[in-house]
């Protein structure tokens, strides 16, 4: 036996030591002299320079194993990795192509589409990722946090991906943090990841899981318990009991979703199903190697939380969550209640299942099984069913095992193995845009206009279990656990709970096929020419940003002064908008245009101060910046919470915004901004959001001075009469956080290194 496996079946050359993990973990708990939760002990064993840590403070300068990017976000990764001049990835590298594929009319039909349509950026892609060294997952291949549990998480790991759930993995045991695509390229460019060393908060489970309850309805309690932006600058580490009844796929499920409550990262310590679920997918040798460390990937007993929750699993009952909001969460028995008060559509139009979030052979086989009840008693669906396969290596196994046989009895449509829907790739038919409807998915996002473009469809969040059962009937009050429905006989139906597996019996089949590996050689790789078109409207080389030109930024107008939520979908809407995730002067076209006003409540209407008209957010953001008037927002609560698009910090940046000013920030976000050279500004006192108008002219001051810690002074000058004021505002950033900014990105911080 030995402690040392490959990383993964499709990369044979790199190897995981699990004898040397289990040395550091040794090391670093010397340093901390104190016992360590299992998060910590991965954080550490992974930090160049590692001293004692004070969580919420130090930086931790992190060396993560791989790295995993979707198409959205590879393409500007790609773009900049290029723009830096640099030959080949420093550390494994995946690209994924799921979020581009359009979803209508199923499989068959979506997929040849969407390589029509995006041909141009997939040949970018594959070719780009054949030229540098990383390996490419085709279209129709599956969805990123899908494809890395299958292939890529095990226990004790360390990755980052260019997605926002990418924590996914954490239900193996792997800490995995979504980052932005500058973050991801500085990794690949064999830099280390920086990250202030995160808040730990245990969750500790109880009990075990029985009837309809399902590891989604965790996450949507704890996502009522802690908010959306209760899991800010820290971990959500599980332990417990209850912990040890879960399968893999429904960790990843728990871990998938801790995003919504912005946490950095969720994890699970070691467990049993954690191997078998290694050995189902073909990787036993980790599953060996990794007995050399077992004792150590969990928390060391005493080990300390910053905060402890309690979830008993046999109490917990199904809940959904939502509208428009993922943290809103009701138990089923009280979802009636809640519609009434909420005064929500009441007709329930459309189910989905699947996604990253819910699409494992668990979920399925478990839907499955009240489908074939319903079926066998006559029922049929009372809505459209649309079903997104995680990947086609469970989609392959799904049909082998004959559970796709009962979705197509059902006469649901099986989409392509990628995001559709949930990443608003949805091309709805029948719904008219602004019509107010329900619809129930076992996906993990639901803000406005996430799914259909429609701001007016009210998304609910369950189990697909929840949703499978419901779509028999068009009541969105309907009580599957109770409620009976009535057969075309007359009888009275009423469900059983659901039954199925955790694992294939017979193992997963095999879909290498659709995957394709770097040549192996630079001298082959060298070879490969990566094409962008001048003329492309899809892709666009990157100039560099100007660096910080030495002046403080003065008389600066308000573009928007956004009110309420204001997430990455407000900030650059997703689903048609993908066509320019590699262009980013037509994306810009999308900047804030789901913001909405403060001052009128209007979205995609402001007044442009220069010269006292109404226009459109991106088109008066232009207008600023020929005319070469320095722009800044003024926004809410966690501000850019959501998605890891650096899109969001990249368009503003590109149309002239030095400075986001909020009352607070999602995570992923605010170092997005750092990264391109826009301050992100904090208010001291949050009441100075609302003594601020947007006619307001700002001076941002004294940033020749500026230093971690230091407040920074902006002096309001009023044009409306009113008298000048000055308002504190702090940022984060770290030293080498501050020369991003005075180099104009960090892009262009890394460039002047390597040119020396
Ligand atoms: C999401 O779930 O919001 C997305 C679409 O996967 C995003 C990524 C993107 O916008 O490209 C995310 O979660 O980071
Ligand atoms: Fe894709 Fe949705 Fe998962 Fe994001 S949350 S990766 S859009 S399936």
């Amino acid at each position: 036996q030995s402690p040392r496996a490959p990383l993964s079946r499709l990369e044979p050359d790199k190897f995981i030591d699990y004898s040397q993990l289990a040395r550091r973990i040794e090391k670093s708990r010397e340093i901390q002299r104190r016992p360590l939760t299992y998060a910590e002990k991965i954080l550490y064993a992974y930090t160049d320079e590692l001293d004692v840590v004070e969580r919420g403070k130090t930086q931790l300068k992190l060396r993560p194993q791989r790295i995993a990017c979707q198409d959205a976000t590879a393409q500007m990764a790609i773009i900049q990795f290029m723009s830096a001049g640099l030959q080949t990835t420093a550390v494994p590298t995946t690209v994924h192509c799921d979020h581009l594929i359009v979803g209508r009319d199923g499989q068959d039909k979506d997929l040849p589409n969407a390589l029509n349509t995006h041909g141009e950026v997939y040949d970018f892609m594959s070719s780009a990722s054949s030229r540098f060294g990383m390996g490419f997952w085709k279209p129709g291949a599956g969805i990123i946090h899908q494809i890395v549990l299958e292939n890529y998480a095990f226990p004790g790991g360390i990755m980052v991906g260019t997605d926002s759930h990418t924590p996914n993995a954490g239900g193996m045991g792997m800490i995995a943090i979504g980052v932005g695509g500058a973050d991801a390229v500085d990794v690949m460019a064999g830099l280390p990841f920086e990250l202030t060393a995160p808040r730990i908060i245990g969750v500790r489970l109880t009990g075990q899981l029985s009837g309809w309850a399902t590891p989604k309805d965790v996450i949507n309690k704890l996502a009522e318990l802690l908010t959306v932006k209760g899991g800010t600058g820290s971990i959500i580490e599980f332990f417990g009991p209850g912990s040890e009844t879960l399968s893999a796929t429904g960790q990843a499920t728990i871990c998938n979703m801790g995003a919504e409550t912005g946490a950095t990262t969720s994890i699970f310590p070691y467990s049993e199903a954690m191997a078998r679920y290694l050995q189902a997918t073909d990787r036993h040798e980790i599953a060996q190697a990794l007995g050399f460390a077992s004792h150590e990937l969990r928390a060391d007993p005493g080990a300390e939380y910053d905060r402890v929750i309690e979830i008993d699993l046999s109490s917990l009952e199904p809940r959904i969550n939502g509208p428009f909001t993922p943290d809103l969460s009701n138990p089923l028995s009280e979802f009636p209640n809640a519609i009434e008060k909420g005064s929500w559509p009441q007709e329930l139009t459309a189910g989905l299942i699947g996604s990253c979030t819910n699409s494992s052979f668990e979920d399925m086989t478990r839907a499955a099984s009240l489908a074939k009840q319903a079926l066998d008693a006559g029922l049929k669906p009372k809505m459209p069913l649309l079903v997104s396969p995680g990947s086609e290596k469970t989609r392959e196994t799904l049909h082998q095992d004959g559970t796709l046989k009962i979705f197509k009895d059902l006469e649901s449509t099986l989409l392509t193995n990628a995001c559709g829907p949930c990443c608003g790739s949805w091309d709805r038919q029948v719904m008219k845009k602004g019509t107010p409807n329900s619809i129930i998915t076992s996906y993990n996002r639901n803000f406005t206009g996430r799914l259909d473009s429609n701001p007016a469809t009210h998304i609910f969040l369950a189990s697909p279990e929840v949703v499978m059962a419901k779509i028999f009937s068009r009541d969105l009050a309907f009580d599957p656990t109770k409620d009976a429905l009535l057969t075309p006989k007359g009888k009275e139906f009423r469900f059983q709970p659901p039954t199925g597996a955790d694992l294939p019996s017979k193992g997963y089949a095999n879909a290498d096929q659709v995957y394709t590996a770097p040549p192996l050689t630079e001298q082959d790789r060298s070879g490969v020419e990566v094409q962008i078109k001048e003329s492309s409207e899809r892709l666009q080389r990157l100039s560099p940003f100007s660096p910080w030109s030495g002046t403080d930024f003065n008389n600066c107008v308000i573009l928007i002064k956004a009110k309420g939520k204001c997430t990455t979908d407000h900030i650059t809407p997703a689903g048609p908008w993908f066509r320019y995730r590699g262009h980013l002067d037509n994306i810009s076209n999308n900047t804030l245009i789901g913001a909405v006003n403060a001052e009128t409540d209007k979205v995609n209407t402001v007044t442009n101060w220069l010269t006292g008209e109404d226009g459109d957010v991106p088109g008066t953001a232009r207008k600023y910046r020929a005319a070469s008037q320095p722009w800044v927002v003024i926004g809410d609560y966690n501000y850019g919470e959501g998605s890891s698009r650096e899109h969001a910090a990249l368009q503003p940046r590109h149309l002239g915004c030095v400075a986001i000013i909020a009352k607070s920030f999602a995570r992923i976000h605010e170092t997005n901004l750092k990264k391109q050279g826009v301050l992100a500004l904090t208010f001291t006192k949050e009441e100075d959001y609302d003594r601020l108008v947007s006619s307001d002219r700002l001076t941002i001051g004294g940033l020749s001075g500026l230093e971690p810690g230091k407040p920074v002074v902006v002096a309001v000058d009023p044009t409306d009469g009113r008298e000048g004021w000055k308002a504190e505002v702090t940022h984060t950033m770290t030293p080498e956080q501050i020369l991003y900014f005075r180099s104009g990105s960090a892009l262009n911080l890394m460039a002047s290194r390597k040119n020396g």
